[in-house]
């Protein structure tokens, strides 16, 4: 798949590191902000070497908290937190960037700036969005998710959580076709704890070769997510292993790009996996 300049090779599954920008802390928040309350440029781009030199092939970098229960931030203060970044990371390094945004203004601004991938945690949902992004001419992730960030979690209810996944991915790329975004242009995202029991996560799991089919690459999120939580019993800090793990399974059912915080322990696990599956050449 073309991202921007660089190509990206999905044959076997890729890392998207996740690069938080936001001041409030679930398991990553506030991490760049020095102690004048203002973002430390120079902390970011230690952390986007250390994530790239650790075998990153992708930098997600996002602006908007869309923790359950989380405020919706002001077009402005997303902005501000995302494009400036995006800027000095591809003015620095040799990376693939992409930007977890649902605001059309910040799709295109961060494309004028070198992204090379939209994320949409609302598959483009909202108003302009799929216009803009269009316009940008680059790849887009669409992500389900139930209900919007401040609701979502309060009583996720579905018939068959699957098929509704399914129908709804489907709904999108629809629109994102009639609004002239190619098909080879769209990744699709099941959106692990978006609106979801861990019961219904658990379901989506089995079933991710069944989102396979539909052609599209996946890309699968589960990283320190509160399903793990909920299996281990164990606060956030504590879900690297389960994490990892749960990443593996995605990748052996399929998903292409693999989005984490911990990047060097699922760059080694992949290998492995990589290799039982045939790619160890010494
Ligand atoms: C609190 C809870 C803070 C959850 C942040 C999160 C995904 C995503 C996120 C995903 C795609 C996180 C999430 N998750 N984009 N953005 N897929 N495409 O764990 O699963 O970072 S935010």
């Amino acid at each position: 798949m073309k991202l921007g300049s660089a190509e990206l090779d999905l044959s076997s599954p890729r890392i998207m590191a996740v690069l938080n920008m936001t001041p409030d802390s679930f398991s990553d928040g506030g991490e760049f902000y020095g102690d004048n309350g203002q973002v430390d440029l120079s902390l970011v781009l230690e952390r986007v070497e250390a994530h790239l030199k650790n075998g990153a092939d992708i930098i997600d970098v996002g602006g908007e908290s869309t923790r359950p229960g989380a405020s919706l931030v002001g077009l402005d203060e997303e902005l501000d937190r995302v494009v400036p970044v995006i800027e000095a990371i591809v003015s620095r390094f040799d990376a693939v960037v992409s930007v977890d945004t649902s605001s059309p203004v910040v799709m295109t601004e961060s494309a004028r700036v070198g992204a090379a991938m939209i994320n949409d945690v609302r598959a483009l949902g909202h108003e302009g969005a799929i216009g803009a992004a269009a316009l940008t001419g680059l790849p887009v992730c669409l992500m389900h998710m139930a209900g919007r960030p401040e609701n979502m979690q309060k009583a996720p209810d579905y018939g068959d959580v699957l098929q509704e996944v399914c129908d709804f991915l489907l709904e999108r790329v629809d629109s994102c076709e009639q609004a002239g975004i190619d098909r080879s242009k769209i990744i699709l995202d099941p959106g692990f704890g978006f609106g979801k029991t861990v019961e219904h996560n658990l379901s989506l799991f089995r079933g991710l070769n069944k989102l396979f089919v539909l052609g599209f690459p996946l890309l699968v999120g589960v990283s320190r997510k509160s399903m793990i939580g909920s299996i281990l019993d164990k606060p956030v800090e504590e879900r690297l292993i389960g994490s990892v793990a749960l990443a593996m399974l995605a990748a052996q059912s399929g998903a292409r790009i693999l989005r984490v915080h911990d990047v060097a322990a699922t760059v080694d696990a992949l290998k492995i996996l990589n290799a039982v599956e045939g790619g160890y050449d010494g």
